[in-house]
């Protein structure tokens, strides 16, 4: 199993004895997300998340197989088991993605038990945003930095940018600090089991204070998740404006079906990203990898992305194998 962040060697560890008891890996991705989903210490996905502009928490998430078995949801509200919802629309529609409302219903016809995805912490952590504007949003800064402040209703969105040398709490932070990316993080899950089969899994409460509607890369196929059996199983994670820019888990395993090592295809999509964009200092953008054979890849465009790899000898949390910026 390979999951982003430092949170996912806990996402990891709750999978990892069924998985290695001959369980499925689609099993053990969707066990590894509920665990964070559930998790209100983690502050962008599931319980805990970051509400957006509204102070509304909005919940996305993806499960796949292989380009004919995946399944997302997005704009979700009201139910916490996103991962999972994912995976009965995989499972039991015709469809790929559901949205808001929609995604409620079905979630409902599930029988799956709705609950409050707002945490006490993130609305405190909104009320203080919406007193100070001070937003350590990736997405904002990344794509919107030119406009005026707007108002959504309550308040302006785009105030004055934290910078980079500090954290929320304006201590420094040093360059491969995690916590330099604090508020930015997707859990993004793949494992392979014993019968060879490949699974991802994605969950996030996307960009913090985003635009009420904003949705990222996370749910949908090919940009934040993308599973090709036989050939690699990706997942993204930071700004989704990014990601979705470049295709970036597609563009990763195309390019590992096309001959390239799984660091050699990570680093072309970071550097695609790279040349794409004027990035911002808050901008981050991450992809893990995992091969048919076991083997693992990472890459950032910055320093402070974590890798937790949980294999039967290994159970550990490591910096990405490539790092394309020094800033
Ligand atoms: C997204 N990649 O929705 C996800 C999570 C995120 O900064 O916002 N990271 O864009």
């Amino acid at each position: 199993m390979i999951s982003t962040w430092s949170f996912g060697q806990r996402a990891n560890r709750a999978a990892w004895p069924a998985l290695a008891s001959g369980g499925s890996s689609l099993d053990a991705v969707e066990t590894a997300c509920i665990t964070v989903e559930r998790d209100p210490s983690v502050d962008s996905i599931g319980l805990g998340g970051l509400p957006d502009a509204s102070g509304e928490v909005t919940l996305d998430a993806a499960v796949m197989l292989s380009p004919q078995q995946r399944g997302s949801v997005c704009y979700v509200r009201n139910y916490l088991d996103v991962t999972s919802l994912a995976r009965k629309v995989m499972e039991n529609t015709p469809h790929v993605l559901l949205a808001g409302d929609g995604a409620e219903a079905f979630a409902h016809a599930c029988g799956l038990a709705q609950s409050s995805t707002l945490s006490d912490d993130a609305r405190a952590a909104w009320h203080t945003w919406k007193q100070s504007k001070q937003t350590p949003d990736q997405s904002r800064d990344a794509a919107l930095h030119e406009l005026r402040p707007i108002d959504v209703g309550g308040g302006a969105l785009f105030g004055r940018h934290t910078s980079l040398a500090q954290g929320d709490d304006d201590q420094p932070r040093a360059a491969n600090d995690e916590s330099r990316w604090s508020n930015h993080d997707t859990i993004g899950v793949l494992a392979l089991d014993a019968r060879g089969t490949l699974a991802g899994a994605c969950s996030t409460s996307g960009a913090p204070y985003k635009l009420p509607g904003r949705v990222g890369d996370s749910p949908i196929i090919g940009h934040g998740l993308y599973v090709e059996p036989d050939v690699a199983a990706v997942t993204a994670t930071g700004t989704g404006e990014l990601v979705m820019a470049t295709c970036g888990s597609f563009l990763v395993a195309e390019c590992i079906r096309r001959g390239a090592s799984a660091a050699e295809a990570i680093t072309i999509a970071l550097e695609r990203v790279n040349s794409t964009f004027q990035l911002s200092p808050r901008d981050q953008v991450a992809f893990i990898a995992l091969l048919p054979d076991g083997a693992t890849a990472s890459g950032a465009l910055r320093a402070g992305f974590k890798v937790a790899i949980h294999s039967s000898d290994r159970d550990v949390v490591v910096d990405p194998d490539v790092i394309i910026r020094d800033d």
